[in-house]
């Protein structure tokens, strides 16, 4: 079976509706056909100052996240970045692949170093990409799912792999990005010119799949739209309503031209109403899961446990011919 990777950073206390339908939602069903590797990404996560405690009680909430959307531990290794070190070792290997410029035109560094100054971003903002790109190749994956804000990084992880396989020997197999393209970016609701994102998106522009789900419906009601009154799915003119458009589309599995004739003629208020309602629907038993799984931390651990044995040797095997290729010598 080919194999999936993927990771999700654990830097807030619930993954948003941007994650899930942009990602997360693809992992779960890939699992049914493929070999999955699935982390949570602590080292990530450091790149910006996090609370210690916090940080811990994060990557267990996203394992509890993981499970009760369906990613299943016995199908998929569930693991956490900084417990497979060769995480970090390979990264280093890449690093020294990996241009100056190169590094310099992701613009995702670009955008998270402007809100402070480049100069008061950390190097390993900077390195993120190489640290991803080393995530994904020692897993030779077939496939990663992700956003559409991914695809850049994923395209610098194809040229790391392509420069280390002809500079040295054929190592690493060329990952494919699987990008759904009706997901591939959730917007804000309160800003549908960016995408919901959980350091930009003010606390009504996000839905958080953990939040209390009448929030999220009100959050639904109140999203922004434009002055007229047709829901139709058109990105330039009324990009808020193509939104929840795609959202509603993605939770019920109704193609949106259906949507678009059951609400032919009846406004914007009845139409985020029921969506509201939807999504009530859809996050109710996810939180009541999450919740009940958290209550029973010695499961969680077991599977990170188990999660991490899998992955590492998978990725001790990958690492150790990088290792012998560069000209290291063998360890004792
Ligand atoms: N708005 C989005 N639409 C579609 N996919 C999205 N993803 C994130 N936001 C959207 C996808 O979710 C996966 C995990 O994301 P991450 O934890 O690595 O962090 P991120 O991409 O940095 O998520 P955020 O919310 O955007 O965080 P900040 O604000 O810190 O940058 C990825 O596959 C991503 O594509």
């Amino acid at each position: 079976r080919p194999r999936v990777l993927s990771g999700i950073q654990p830097t807030a206390d619930s993954f948003h509706f941007g994650n899930y339908l942009g990602a997360l939602r693809q992992w779960v069903a890939l699992q049914e056909e493929h070999e999955p590797f699935f982390f949570i990404a602590d080292m990530h996560a450091i790149t910006v100052e996090q609370d210690p405690r916090q940080l811990r009680e994060r990557c267990l909430r996203a394992a509890a996240q993981l499970i009760a959307m369906g990613v299943d531990p016995e199908r998929s290794a569930i693991f956490v970045q900084s417990q497979v070190p060769a995480h970090a070792q390979l990264a280093w290997v890449l690093q020294c692949l990996t241009g100056f410029g190169e590094a310099r035109r992701m613009t995702q560094f670009k955008d998270k170093s402007s809100k402070n100054g480049e100069g008061a971003a950390s190097v390993g903002l900077f390195t993120y990409p190489i640290l991803q790109a080393a995530d994904i190749l020692l897993y030779r994956p077939a496939f990663v799912p992700v956003g559409e804000d991914q695809r850049q990084h994923l395209e610098l992880t194809r040229d790391l792999a392509q420069r280390f396989n002809h500079r040295y020997k054929k190592t690493f197999r060329l990952p494919e990005p699987y990008i759904l393209k009706a997901t591939a970016k959730i917007l804000d609701l309160q800003d549908p010119h960016a995408k919901m994102s959980k350091s930009a998106s003010s606390p009504g522009g996000i839905i958080e799949m953990l939040d209390d789900p009448k929030l999220s419906a009100k959050k639904i009601r109140s999203a922004v739209t434009d002055s007229g009154s047709d829901v139709r799915f058109d990105e330039e003119e009324k990009p808020g309503i193509s939104n929840l458009l795609t959202i509603y589309s993605a939770l019920t599995d109704r193609p949106v031209s259906e949507l678009e004739e059951a609400y032919a003629g009846r406004g914007y208020g009845d139409f985020k109403k029921e969506l509201g309602e939807v999504v009530v629907e859809f996050v109710t038993p996810f939180r009541d899961r999450t919740l009940e799984l958290l209550e029973d931390r010695a499961t969680l651990d077991e599977v990170l446990r188990s999660g991490a044995k899998r992955a590492a040797e998978v990725a001790e095997r990958t690492l150790a011919d990088v290792y012998d290729r560069v000209g290291f010598v063998p360890a004792p």
